[in-house]
């Protein structure tokens, strides 16, 4: 069957019933409970994302050992990371050897979309463990289980769709982009900060939509500035793949500077068994 031959969808369950995303469970199974008053909240939290960090670093390890790009993508829902995904691929597939991990609360549909593309797919639905609007570390380690990371080059996230708490979870990435639509108003990137500043590249979609906008693409680009200066960012339409080539060379650059950094760390530990 289709499904089986080209992808695999993997639902990972909660089984403590634990509720929403931020609760202590999220990052190791529930072995911390949630505390009443406004200063441990502070502190749970806080150990909630130092323990994130650790197994995000775990995954990062992994990742450095085979040589492999990991790019998290994340936007609000449907700015168009799906459908930018979908093209990118089908310009890259031919030259690098990709996979995707895919994160919803609900639903196989992104990764449906995705596996056309003929990658290996692994959809992550997070309504069973009370609907997480984010993509944590201990989720990706759990994903790749599914892949044969020694036949990938580049692993790409594609994070739930929300533009607030998937920037405070560190999966073990290694570059971060956020996609902002042209739909979704000039502001974004002053409103909600902490995405814009975590991320290394912001991919302006839906140009194409411009001529029917009253959107002032140039403010747009001031205000991600005033929180990431000197961040890129490639004006693309995901629908006409125009404005794509700056993009996809940009991610073809950073496989191959992982790569060539992997490349010389081998020969170097080669040179050291020699002494
Ligand atoms: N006109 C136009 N429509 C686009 C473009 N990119 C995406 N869309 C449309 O926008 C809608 C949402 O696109 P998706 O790619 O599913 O968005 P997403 O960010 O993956 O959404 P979630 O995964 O639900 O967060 C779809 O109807 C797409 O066809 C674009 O460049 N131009
Ligand atoms: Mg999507
Ligand atoms: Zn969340």
């Amino acid at each position: 069957m289709f499904l089986d031959t080209f992808y695999k969808i993997q639902k990972y369950c909660h089984h403590d019933g634990s509720r929403h995303s931020h609760s202590p469970s999220d990052s190791n199974g529930g072995a911390i409970t949630t505390q009443k008053s406004g200063t441990r909240e502070i502190q749970v939290v806080r150990r909630v994302l130092d323990i994130n960090e650790k197994m995000a670093n775990q995954n990062r390890t992994l990742f450095a050992a085979k040589g492999i790009f990991v790019l998290n993508v994340m936007s609000s829902p449907g700015s168009g990371k799906t459908t930018t995904l979908e093209k990118t691929l089908s310009q890259i597939t031919s030259e690098i050897k990709s996979a995707v991990i895919v994160g919803d609360i609900c639903t196989t549909h992104d990764a449906d979309r995705l596996a056309v593309s003929g990658v290996p797919v692994v959809q992550i639905n997070t309504d069973e463990f009370g609907g997480d609007c984010h993509l944590a570390a201990h989720v990706i380690e759990k994903a790749v289980g599914g892949l044969n990371l020694d036949d990938i080059d580049l692993l790409i996230v594609e994070n739930v769709g929300n533009l607030v708490c998937p920037a405070e979870f560190d999966i073990g990435e290694d570059a971060r982009v956020v996609v902002l639509s042209v739909t979704e108003g000039e502001d974004k990137p002053v409103k909600y900060p902490l995405m814009f500043r975590e991320c290394e590249v912001a991919l302006l979609n839906k140009v194409d939509l411009l001529p029917y906008l009253d959107y002032d693409k140039q403010k747009a680009i001031d205000f991600i500035h005033q929180i990431n200066p000197g961040m890129p960012v490639f004006e693309i339409s995901a629908k006409t793949e125009e404005g794509f080539k700056p993009w996809v060379d940009w991610l073809r650059g950073k496989v191959r500077q992982k790569a060539e950094s992997m490349a010389h760390r081998a020969e170097s530990m080669g040179q050291r068994g020699k002494i």
